[in-house]
């Protein structure tokens, strides 16, 4: 069969591109950690999150360190803010660490996607969802909702300081003396 030569050159372009295309989308499902909220964050009453008694880290959510270099944050998105990440409440981790990021909502479904990173991932009721990240560079870090969420949706989000490791371990520092002092002042009153 005599098959014209432009014909070969556009053939061998198209199964190029087919190969490319199944390529790109291979390494974007696998190669690069993308994947669906699974049940590993394990699940929560949402109305045990809304009322506070859910016994867990949640009642009280804020960055906790694990270990060295490893801190995990608790965060509960409720309509219309991230508790912490919100307001003058942000979320403050030093740069360099391992980060967990632990969400879960206390009503309707929100998302949690830290701008210019690849933490992005939907909150739903009932169950936590897990990611984990490293920031390299100190920095503001703008926090949205994108899953529509109320009327005032579009007015949910913060932000995540990224602050330096010695920085962090100083105001760490600061805190926890002027809460040994308080607890001084207290004793002393009494
Ligand atoms: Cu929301």
């Amino acid at each position: 069969m005599q098959v014209h030569r432009f014909e070969k050159i556009w053939l061998g372009a198209a199964i190029l591109l087919i190969v490319g295309f199944i390529a790109t989308i291979a390494y974007g499902s696998v190669g690069v950690g993308v994947g669906m909220v699974d049940d590993s964050g394990g699940q929560i009453s949402a109305q045990a999150v809304q009322n506070g008694n859910t016994g867990t880290q949640f009642d009280d959510p804020g960055v906790v360190k694990t270990g060295d270099d490893q801190y995990t944050v608790y965060v509960v998105a409720r309509q219309f803010q991230f508790a912490p990440g919100s307001g003058d409440n942000p979320i403050q981790v030093p740069a360099g660490a391992n980060v967990t990021f632990r969400v879960t909502s206390a009503d309707v479904v929100h998302g949690f996607s830290v701008v210019e990173t690849n933490i992005n991932t939907m909150v739903i009721p009932g169950q936590v969802s897990e990611v984990t990240a490293r920031f390299n560079e100190p920095g503001s870090y703008g926090l949205i909702c994108h899953e529509y969420c109320g009327a005032a949706h579009h007015t949910m989000g913060g932000s995540v300081e990224v602050v330096p490791p010695e920085e962090y371990d100083m105001q760490q520092e600061n805190i926890d003396q002027s809460a040994a002092d308080a607890q001084a002042q207290e004793e002393a009153d009494q």
